[in-house]
C-alpha cells in the first residue's frame, strides 16, 4: 500500500543496526529525470510525475495537441516505447536503516522497473500504487533507477487477436478496441468529448523511504456510532515490521479539533516480524459533525497514529476527519424503489454535477486547479460530485478538498459503457486496485457511495450488443458482469468497507426509454438529447434520483479562439469538428435551438445562443426534480467540466471559464428558490426549501411588468410558512385571468420573497413564452467600469429588458459574480470580475452582448 509519507528529520547520532532507532527519511525521487524512445537512446530532461506527452511537448517534438487538428498528428506515440532514468545518491548513514521502501504511486501502465540493474517491480494497472523493498539492491553514492513502458496498445494486441471478437468499447476511438484490456484511464483513448491521448509515464510521485522497525501500511479511523452525546471510534493500524524479533514499541493515537488540545491514547504493543493489525477504540465525547455544502459547516478532526519504539517516532501517519453518518435509502416503496442520501440521519436533496478528469494529461492538474473547480462547485450551492466511472480515481487532493467543502462523493469505480474481460489476470488487476483505492479513500468524510461502472448494465440489455455477438460471447458478457460488479467489487467494498453503500450500476435499473424504470432507483435520462424530447418533458419524465442527463454547447469564443482561427470560425469547419466528438451533436443543437429561439447567423451569435440554450433548458430540469421532491431527491447533470477546450455537455470549459449552464445551476440551486412553472392552462409557483429550520411569515410579491419597465399589476401572498427541507405549491392561478394573450409576448412576472423585517431572501424572473416568442426591444445596455488590481467592477443598467446579457473579457478563467442574467428595465446590476491578471492600469477590453442583438 502506499500511504501518504510523513518524513522525520535524520537523526545526528551515529546508529547501531538494531539498537539506536531515528525517525524515518523520505528521499523524493521526482528529480533529475530523462526519456527516450526506446530503440533510440536519444535521451532528453523529462518532468515527474509527467507523461511522454508532456515532455515531447515540452521539448517540441509535438505540436500543441489542442489546436486546429493537431490531435491526427499525435497518435504515433502511443505505438512506441519509451524509457526513462534517473540516479540518486545514497548515504552509509541511510543505507544502514532497517528498512528502504520505494514507491510510485502511480506508473501509466506497463512498466518494467529496474534498479541498479535488478528487476524491482513489474506494473501493470495505472489505477495503483506501488511500494517495493529495495534494500537489498541499493548501493552507498549513485543510485540508478530505470523505468521501461511498454505501448500500451501494442502489448494487448496478441489479446485482441486471441479474444475473437471486438469489445463494445464505442467510445475508443480506434477501429480496434484494445482500451478494455488495460486498467488504464478509459477516456484517453478517445470518449464523445475527449481528445485520444494513450499516453505512457510516471503520472504520480516517486519517492524511497528509509526507515527502522516499521512503517504504518494502513490507518483506518473507523466511526462505529455516533450520537451529540459521543463518537465511538476505532482506530486500526497496519504496522509492517522489518525486525527478524519482536520488538517493543507504542502505538500513539490522537485526535484534536482546528488546532485544540489534544486527546491522545497509548498501547504498549510487541510488534511481531511483518504485518501487525493494531485496533485500538476511542470515544470522541460531543462531537461536532461534518456537514454537506449548505446545511452547516464541514468541520474536520486531526487525527494521527505513531509507532514509538525507545522514545523514537519511527512511523507516523495523519488525517482529516470528519464524523458523520451517511447511508443511502434505497427501499422497495408504493412507487417502485427510492435512492437517496441521508446525512446526519436527514434526507438530503442532491444537487451535483458528473465529473471528468480535468485534463487529458492528468499531471496537469495543478493544486489551484482541483481548488478552483471546488470553488465553482461549492458557489453552485452543489452537495455531491460524481466521480464517473471513464477517467480516474482521483488524486488526494480532490478527496481533501470534498471533505473541506461539504461535497458528498459518489464514486465509480473505472469502468464505463462497454462489457469487460473477466478472466483471472484481469480480475486480479481489478481486486489489486479495488483493494489500493478502497483503502486510500475510506477515511474521507465525504464519500457517500461506491458503484460498480457506468451504464454497462444498461448497455448489455439495451444497447443492441444481443445482435452484434454470437449468443455464446454475449451471454459471456452477463457472467463477466456478474464476476466483476455482483462479486468483486461488493466483496472487497464489504471487506474494506463494509458501512459504505454499493451499487454495482449507474443506473442500476436500465429499463431503458421505458416510464416504468423512472420509479426505480437512479436514472439516466438523454430522452432530452439523444431521444429528441423537450425540456419540458422533465417535468413529467421524473426519476427518484437523476444521477446523467444533459445538454451540449460550444466552448465560448475565447475558448474556441485557443484552438481555431477566425477562418475556422463556421460550425461545421474541419477544425471545428475536430474539437465536436459526437456526430450529431452540432444537428441537435440546431434541432433545439430552433424550438425555442432566432438561429442566428453568425457563428459568434450562435455559439452565445448555443449556451444560453443549454443554460435554460437543464435549469428546467433541475426545478422538475427539486420540486418533485420527496418522490425525486437528486439531480446530478451531466457533466461539470472538460479535459481539453471541446463542444461538450460541460457547465465549466477547459479554461475555467463557466458557461450559462454553471450560472443556472448555481440559481436553480439555491438553498432557496421561487419556482414559477406552467401547468396547463395555469401558472403554479412553488416555493423550494433545501435550509434545516422552518421559515415563517414570508410574504411573496408578484408584479407583472412589461419589456420597459411599466407596472403592470402587482399581488402579495402573505404570512406563508416554509418548512424545512421541503417543496411546497403555494399559488396557482389560470394565465387568462392573470394576463392577455398579447401581454405574454411583452410582460415578464417578477417575483420576490421577503421575511417579516423586509429582508429580501429569493427573487425570480419569468417569461410566459419561448424566446423566440418575446417580442424583445431593442435595447441598448450602458455600463460603468471601476478597475482595480486583481479586480473590476461594472455597474449595468438599461431602459428596456436586455435577456441574457453576457459579458465577455479576454482573460480566461476570469471570474464573474455573476453573468447571462437578464438585466430588468430600469434596474442597476453590479458585476465584480477578477483575476489575479487584471490591473489598474491596462483598459480591459469589455464587449456586452444580449439576445436581441443577435437577429
Ligand atoms: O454522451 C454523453 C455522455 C457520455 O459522455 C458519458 O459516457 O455516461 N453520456 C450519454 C449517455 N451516458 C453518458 C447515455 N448514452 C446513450 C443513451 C442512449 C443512446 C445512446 C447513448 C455518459
Amino acid at each position: 500500500m502506499v500511504k501518504r509519507i510523513i518524513g522525520g528529520l535524520l537523526c545526528c547520532c551515529s546508529m547501531v543496526y538494531g539498537q539506536n532507532r531515528s525517525e524515518a527519511v523520505t528521499l523524493t525521487l521526482n528529480d533529475h529525470w530523462l526519456f527516450s524512445q526506446a530503440g533510440t537512446e536519444k535521451w532528453l530532461s523529462a518532468k515527474v510525475p509527467g507523461t511522454v506527452h508532456q515532455d515531447l511537448i515540452h521539448h517540441q517534438l509535438l505540436p500543441d495537441p489542442f489546436y486546429g487538428v493537431n490531435e491526427e498528428k499525435i497518435q504515433w506515440v502511443e505505438n512506441e516505447d519509451w524509457q526513462y532514468k534517473t540516479s540518486f545518491t545514497v548515504s552509509e548513514e541511510l543505507l544502514n536503516r532497517e528498512g528502504a521502501l520505494l514507491t510510485f504511486e502511480g506508473l501509466d501502465t506497463y512498466a518494467d522497473v529496474y534498479l541498479n540493474g535488478s528487476l524491482v517491480l513489474k506494473s501493470d494497472n495505472m489505477f495503483v500504487g506501488y511500494s517495493v523493498p529495495v534494500k537489498s539492491v541499493l548501493r552507498k553514492g549513485e543510485n540508478r533507477l530505470q523505468v521501461y513502458f511498454h505501448s500500451p496498445v501494442k502489448l494487448v494486441m496478441p489479446q485482441q487477436a486471441s479474444n475473437g471478437f471486438n469489445y463494445p468499447a464505442d467510445n475508443d476511438h480506434h477501429k480496434e478496441h484494445l482500451s478494455v484490456f488495460t486498467r488504464k484511464a478509459p477516456y484517453s483513448y478517445g470518449w464523445d468529448w475527449g481528445i485520444r491521448m494513450v499516453t505512457s509515464g510516471i503520472w504520480r510521485p516517486v519517492s524511497l523511504r528509509f526507515y527502522d522497525v516499521a512503517t504504518i501500511d494502513d490507518y483506518q479511523v473507523k466511526q462505529l456510532s455516533l450520537t451529540d452525546e459521543a463518537a465511538q471510534l476505532l482506530h486500526e493500524l497496519e504496522v509492517k515490521s522489518v525486525s527478524a524479533q519482536e520488538e517493543q514499541a507504542e502505538v500513539v493515537v490522537s485526535y484534536s479539533l482546528e488546532g485544540g488540545a489534544k486527546t491522545t491514547i497509548r498501547q504498549e504493543v510487541r510488534l511481531q516480524p511483518g504485518m501487525n493489525r493494531i485496533r485500538i477504540p476511542m470515544e470522541l465525547p460531543h462531537p461536532v459533525r461534518w456537514m454537506p455544502n449548505g446545511w452547516g459547516k464541514p468541520t474536520l478532526y486531526d487525527f494521527s497514529a505513531q509507532v514509538v519504539c525507545k522514545d523514537v517516532t519511527v512511523a507516523e501517519q495523519r488525517h482529516r476527519i470528519g464524523l458523520r453518518t451517511i447511508s443511502v435509502v434505497n427501499e422497495k416503496d408504493k412507487a417502485g424503489e427510492s435512492f437517496y442520501f441521508e446525512v446526519n440521519g436527514i434526507p438530503m436533496f442532491a444537487k451535483g454535477a458528473n465529473y471528468i478528469p480535468q485534463d487529458a494529461l492528468l499531471p496537469n492538474v495543478t493544486t489551484e486547479r482541483y481548488e478552483t473547480l471546488f470553488r465553482d462547485v461549492r458557489e453552485a450551492h452543489m452537495n455531491m460530485i460524481r466521480v464517473w466511472g471513464g477517467g480516474t480515481y482521483e488524486d488526494d487532493r480532490f478527496y481533501e478538498l470534498a471533505d473541506e467543502n461539504g461535497i458528498l462523493v459518489w464514486q465509480d469505480f473505472m469502468f464505463a459503457c462497454t462489457s469487460y474481460p473477466s478472466d483471472p489476470t484481469f480480475l486480479k488487476r481489478v481486486e489489486e486496485e479495488a483493494t489500493y483505492n478502497i483503502k486510500r479513500l475510506r477515511n474521507h468524510a465525504s464519500l457517500a457511495m461506491w458503484c460498480g461502472n457506468n451504464e454497462i448494465l444498461e448497455g448489455l440489455k439495451y444497447w443492441g450488443w444481443e445482435k452484434k455477438f454470437t449468443p455464446e460471447v454475449y451471454q459471456e458478457m452477463f457472467r463477466g458482469y456478474d464476476r466483476l460488479f455482483n462479486e468483486l467489487l461488493p466483496a472487497k467494498v464489504s471487506e474494506l468497507d463494509g458501512d459504505r453503500f454499493y451499487k454495482h450500476s449507474s443506473p442500476y435499473f436500465a429499463n431503458w426509454g421505458r416510464p416504468d424504470s423512472w420509479g426505480v432507483g437512479d436514472s439516466h435520462n438523454w430522452g432530452v438529447w439523444y431521444g429528441k424530447k423537450t425540456f419540458e418533458s422533465l417535468d413529467t419524465d421524473l426519476p427518484r434520483f437523476m444521477s446523467e442527463f444533459g445538454f451540449q454547447s460550444f466552448p465560448e469564443m475565447k475558448t474556441i479562439a485557443t484552438f481555431a482561427a477566425p477562418e475556422d470560425y463556421q460550425i461545421e469547419s474541419k477544425v471545428m469538428n475536430g474539437h465536436q466528438k459526437s456526430s450529431i451533436g452540432n444537428a441537435l443543437i440546431r434541432t433545439y435551438m430552433e424550438r425555442d429561439y432566432i438561429v442566428p447567423e453568425k457563428f459568434e451569435d450562435f455559439v452565445y445562443i448555443g449556451l444560453v440554450l443549454q443554460g435554460r433548458g437543464m435549469r428546467h430540469g433541475f426545478e422538475a426534480h427539486r420540486r418533485n421532491r420527496p418522490y425525486c431527491m437528486g439531480t446530478l447533470y451531466w457533466q461539470l467540466n472538460d479535459s481539453w477546450p471541446v463542444v461538450s455537455w460541460s457547465s465549466i470549459d477547459y479554461y475555467g471559464n463557466w458557461k450559462a449552464l454553471h450560472y443556472q445551476a448555481k440559481r436553480a440551486f439555491a438553498p432557496l428558490l421561487i419556482n414559477p412553472v406552467q401547468q396547463g392552462d395555469s401558472l403554479q409557483v412553488h416555493l423550494l426549501s433545501d435550509e434545516l429550520k422552518t421559515l415563517d411569515a414570508l410574504t411573496l410579491d408578484m408584479r407583472l411588468i412589461d419589456f420597459n419597465g411599466k407596472l403592470i399589476k402587482k399581488e402579495s401572498i402573505k404570512f406563508l410558512s416554509l418548512p424545512a427541507n421541503t417543496s411546497m405549491c403555494v399559488y396557482r392561478q389560470s394565465l387568462a385571468s392573470l394576463l392577455t394573450t398579447e401581454q405574454r409576448a411583452n410582460c415578464f412576472l417578477s417575483l420576490t420573497l421577503k421575511e417579516k423585517s423586509g429582508h429580501k431572501v429569493a427573487e425570480e424572473v419569468y417569461f410566459f413564452e419561448p424566446t423566440k416568442n418575446l417580442n424583445l426591444p431593442q435595447a441598448s445596455v450602458s455600463y460603468k467600469v471601476k478597475q482595480r488590481n486583481g479586480s473590476c467592477e461594472l455597474t449595468l443598467t438599461s431602459s428596456q429588458l436586455a435577456k441574457d446579457v453576457f459579458i465577455q473579457v479576454p482573460i480566461q478563467g476570469a471570474r464573474f459574480s455573476d453573468n447571462f442574467f437578464d438585466l430588468l428595465p430600469g434596474e442597476t446590476k453590479k458585476v465584480t470580475i477578477s483575476s489575479p491578471s487584471l490591473n489598474k492600469e491596462g483598459k480591459l477590453d469589455i464587449t456586452i452582448k444580449h439576445v436581441r442583438e443577435t437577429y
